[in-house]
């Protein structure tokens, strides 16, 4: 890959229409001028099969998006913590391909692990077991054979229950839950150590940086995307951003028009 544009946590939802549109808008306009584009997951903000995206307008004009994307640049999907459940049938008419969560991919000359966020949150006990379970393929075998009014009700008693304590407007912006909801050293560490890697970009955080880190002996660079939200500027300025990989190294560029 000569050129990427890496992105990730837009959270789509018909409720979003402005991050909607400015998404519609980057495949169309900025996405074609890469040879490829990483989407490292949280792209829709929840998923609950691929049957029920049959009946939505909305998803179906994301995937015909995606799927003219994917005429043009090489399209590459990894799957996020909302929407882990975006399945084969889904991703073969988008034309993107399945990256496992971590993957090591080379990008003009230079080879970056790449991995949605949250399973480097290891601080966060609760979310990690509640990952562990949700994660179990015949676990998610279970869910998808319930009807989907019935997975419905189940994904919208979750995404509201306070004993789960990720609702988008208090996941960050908690000061006490900031530490716990990052990623931690050692999880980076482990998987750079594994997939022999040391560079590394992922999500999730919503805490777009460079850093350059160390544990012991170990060295490596760390890039966070940026999540979207174009539709609630009362929570913070709008924001969009892609991670642009070339010949001139690594960048974040912003994709809100000043
Ligand atoms: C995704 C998160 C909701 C965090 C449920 C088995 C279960 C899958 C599921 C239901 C929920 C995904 C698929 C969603 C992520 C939430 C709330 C918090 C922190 C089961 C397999 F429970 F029946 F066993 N789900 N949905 N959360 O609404 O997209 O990531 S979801
Ligand atoms: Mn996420």
């Amino acid at each position: 890959h000569a050129s990427a544009l890496l992105i990730s946590d837009l959270h789509l939802t018909p409720s979003m229409p402005l991050t909607a549109q400015r998404f519609f808008d980057f495949c169309e306009k900025d996405a074609p001028k890469v040879e490829t584009v990483l989407i490292l997951g949280d792209l829709f903000e929840y998923w609950v099969g691929d049957d029920a995206a049959l009946h939505s307008p909305f998803h179906q004009e994301v995937k015909n998006t995606l799927a003219t994307l994917s005429t043009k640049v090489k399209t590459y999907y990894l799957h996020g913590n909302r929407d882990f459940l975006v399945g084969k049938h889904f991703l073969s008419k988008t034309g993107m391909t399945l990256l496992p969560d971590p993957s090591k991919i080379n990008i003009a000359g230079s080879e970056y692990v790449l991995c949605h966020g949250d399973s480097l949150c290891t601080a966060d006990i609760s979310y990690q077991v509640f990952r562990s379970w949700v994660r179990k393929p015949w676990i998610q075998k279970l869910f998808l054979r319930m009807p989907l009014n019935w997975r419905r009700s189940i994904a919208n008693h979750l995404r509201s229950n306070s004993s789960v304590q990720y609702q988008r407007s208090m996941q960050f912006s908690v000061e006490g839950a900031q530490a716990k909801t990052n990623v931690t050293l050692s999880a980076c560490a482990a998987v750079l150590k594994d997939q022999a890697g040391n560079q590394l970009i992922h999500g999730h955080t919503h805490r777009p940086k460079h850093h350059q880190e160390h544990l012991q002996d170990q060295e490596w660079q760390r890039w966070v995307l940026s999540d979207w939200d174009l539709d609630h500027p009362e929570s913070g300025r709008p924001r969009a951003s892609a991670l642009l990989i070339n010949q001139d190294g690594v960048r974040h560029t912003d994709l809100i028009k000043t």
